[in-house]
């Protein structure tokens, strides 16, 4: 509990620097950290540090001790902000979502788990076993994406190579009806070694994938890994296959034939004029096309999977007229801001998506609440923080962003190559305040390369290097291969591909690049994300090692910096915790004074909230605004609601003698 109190009375006391700040939430971090006690709030930010071991601290007695409480009446904890989130779906029927967010590893998978089966064991008190089904779909769900998205990579043992996006779907009486996911793939060439075949296998079928589609998955898997085996040699400057039994392995598990692979692997259908010719690969050609055609499949049987874990899960029967509405709890698990030694095409999508995440942010904490101060005329001390909207418009602006100019560059005809997509960012963003490059400012030791250029993103400025942009955003993969999947005998398999029906002269629209791609579903996100009342989870990754036992600070303070928690420590010190307009506030709480109970006859609302205030000695914590109030911090209105409902048992016990006549 300590961790909050101390926190916030030091927050009010002190006016220190950032360093300080920094230095501050360290410090708590670490001693809490020592101590097993792993979250720390900052306001209705939970902020999670990896314990990197298993802690006792998520079973049934947990869930009991936050079921239904306020926010700060427990220690902190991610049980706590699932509560307020459900609390403030179901009392106010707002949509609400969790935004978990931290670098790979940091434990935000691991965190949205959690949430979710602590919203499910809250559920469901009448044990309707509709609700049941419901609530272990979602559950498995998880588990099936999951063995799907991850791979082990050398910072996360089962690290998501996708962001998730879950709605939670529930009724009018805060029982889960059903929910959709929504996936941003971010890499589409890791695949598990199929260690956990038995128990994905089985949760499929749960789920409700028939015994065929399960079959289906297996072998387009066993055929992504034939095929990344697959070898080409050149013969008279033709690529040839080498290992020739591996393409009829891979046409069986694809229910296609063999000499159809092989000619897909080597030719290409291309129209000149009216005359249709194949074409001869190059083994360059040859081998882009393979490793295309692999990921191409691994993300097509991704989606199918996703699509059809949706139409399992989707609300049925759900009748507006009688229930009334259905109300929503997302729940975001999206990669963390990235900074590698090589960073590549991945890193800057998944950047800049922090980037979009953090102006989110901005707009509904920081600008939002200011804005809000000043509109009700309350002293306030203006708080400098950087908008990080010239980087987002950096990025995205139609026609002068760098997916702008990186999508004009893949448009081009003949062959482009990602030098001549640096060259066209040093010409159109040469004077832009945060981009450079080698050749834009050929003194800057730290651009070492000619090929890398520089984004000062909020958290910091990332190097990318531009080899790859261009093929990654391109993302063509050969109509030949389409149109080999849309033949297969396979009907799971001919539904992945339904745009393989088109012949060579039809398919003449130009599919979206990659980057557009994701451009366009983090805009949806952020759209949606902004039609709900959110609450965040930041999640620390403590050190490099996977260790219980280390904290290495440097890092931490790093992490402490681009998470935005610095900027929601100085909104929270100089703000409010709650706001109402006087005459709900009234509403709600006019039992609690003789002054205002049942009515009042001051001159205004606001009087009477001022008096019932003051009778209650709450003055020194809140402000009165020209339409609400404002209450600094959360205790006071938490002894607010203790007293109502006190008042509310005496004026129900009165009631009851009343008519008893006694
Ligand atoms: V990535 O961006 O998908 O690569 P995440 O999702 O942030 O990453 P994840 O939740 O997978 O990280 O956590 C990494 C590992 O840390 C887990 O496999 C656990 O071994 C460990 N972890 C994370 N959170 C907890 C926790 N609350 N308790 C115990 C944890 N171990
Ligand atoms: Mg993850």
């Amino acid at each position: 509990m300590t961790g909050i109190i101390k926190w916030t009375t030091w927050m009010q006391n002190t006016n220190s620097d950032l360093l300080h700040l920094t230095n501050l939430l360290l410090r708590l971090s670490l001693r809490r950290f020592d101590k097993g006690r792993i979250y720390t709030f900052i306001g209705e930010v939970v902020v999670s540090v990896n314990p990197y071991k298993n802690l006792n601290i998520y079973g049934r007695d947990m869930i009991e001790q936050y079921k239904g409480r306020e926010l700060y009446e427990r220690p902190p904890h991610l049980f706590a902000i699932a509560d307020a989130a459900y609390k403030a779906m179901k009392r106010r029927s707002k949509d609400t979502c969790i935004v978990i967010s931290g670098e790979s590893g940091a434990g935000k998978t691991e965190a949205s788990k959690y949430i979710m089966q602590y919203i499910a064991a809250i559920t469901n008190p009448s044990q309707r076993a509709e609700i049941e089904r419901v609530k272990n779909m979602l559950l498995k769900s998880n588990c099936v994406l999951e063995a799907f998205g991850n791979a082990k990579t050398n910072r996360n043992d089962n690290s998501s190579r996708f962001g998730k996006y879950m709605d939670i779907n529930f009724d009018f009486k805060g029982d889960p009806i059903g929910g959709h996911i929504n996936n941003y793939l971010l890499e589409k060439c890791s695949i598990n070694d199929g260690a956990e075949f038995k128990a994905v296998a089985d949760a499929m079928k749960v789920i409700g994938f028939k015994p065929e589609e399960i079959q289906t998955v297996y072998k387009i898997l066993a055929a992504i890994l034939h095929l990344g085996n697959l070898k080409f040699s050149v013969d008279s400057d033709t690529p040839v296959i080498e290992n020739g039994k591996v393409v009829s392995v891979i046409a069986d598990l694809l229910s296609t034939k063999s000499d159809m692979v092989e000619k897909a692997l080597l030719f290409r259908t291309v129209a000149t004029g009216r005359d249709v010719i194949d074409k001869q690969h190059t083994e360059q050609e040859a081998t882009y096309g393979r490793d295309a055609f692999a990921k191409a499949i691994y993300e097509r049987l991704f989606c199918w999977i996703v699509t059809h874990i949706n139409d399992i899960i989707e609300v049925k029967n759900y009748d507006t007229t009688i229930h009334g509405k259905n109300t929503v709890i997302g729940v975001l698990d999206i990669y963390g801001f990235e900074i590698f030694d090589n960073n590549s095409f991945e890193q800057f999508c998944i950047n800049y998506c922090n980037e979009k995440l953090q102006q989110l942010f901005i707009q509904l904490v920081l600008k939002q609440e200011q804005e809000e101060y000043q509109r009700e005329g309350i002293p306030w001390n203006h708080i400098d923080y950087f908008n990080n909207q010239i980087i987002v418009d950096l990025v995205e602006q139609q026609h002068k962003g760098i997916i702008a100019i990186l999508d004009d560059a893949c448009m081009n005809v003949g062959k482009v190559t990602d030098e001549m997509f640096l060259e066209a960012l040093n010409n159109k963003l040469g004077k832009h305040a945060h981009f450079s490059s080698r050749k834009l400012c050929a003194t800057d030791k730290i651009l070492e390369f000619d090929r890398d250029f520089r984004i000062k993103h909020y958290a910091g400025d990332v190097i990318y290097s531009v080899t790859g942009f261009i093929d990654k955003n391109k993302d063509t993969l050969f109509q030949d291969f389409k149109r080999l999947m849309y033949n297969s005998s396979n009907p799971v398999l001919k539904m992945m591909w339904p745009e393989g029906k088109l012949s060579i002269t039809e398919v003449t629209k130009r599919p979206l690049t990659a980057a557009t791609l994701f451009k366009n579903s983090m805009i949806a996100l952020v759209d949606n994300l902004a039609s709900k009342e959110p609450y965040y989870v930041r999640c620390i990754k403590p050190n490099e090692k996977k260790s219980s036992q280390l904290f290495d600070e440097e890092r931490c303070r790093h992490q402490v910096e681009y998470l935005g928690l610095l900027e929601n420590v100085r909104v929270r010190r100089a703000g409010f915790a709650y706001r109402q307009t006087y005459e709900k506030f009234l509403h709600r709480y006019k039992m609690v004074s003789e002054f205002t109970w049942p009515n009042h006859d001051l001159s205004s609302d606001k009087e009477a909230v001022k008096k019932l205030i003051e009778c209650c000695g709450f003055q020194h914590d809140v402000a009165y605004g020209k339409t609400k109030i404002f209450i600094r911090t959360p205790r006071t209105l938490f002894t607010l609601e203790e007293l109502h409902a006190k008042m509310l048992i005496r004026i129900v016990l009165f009631l009851q003698k009343v008519w008893r006549g006694t």
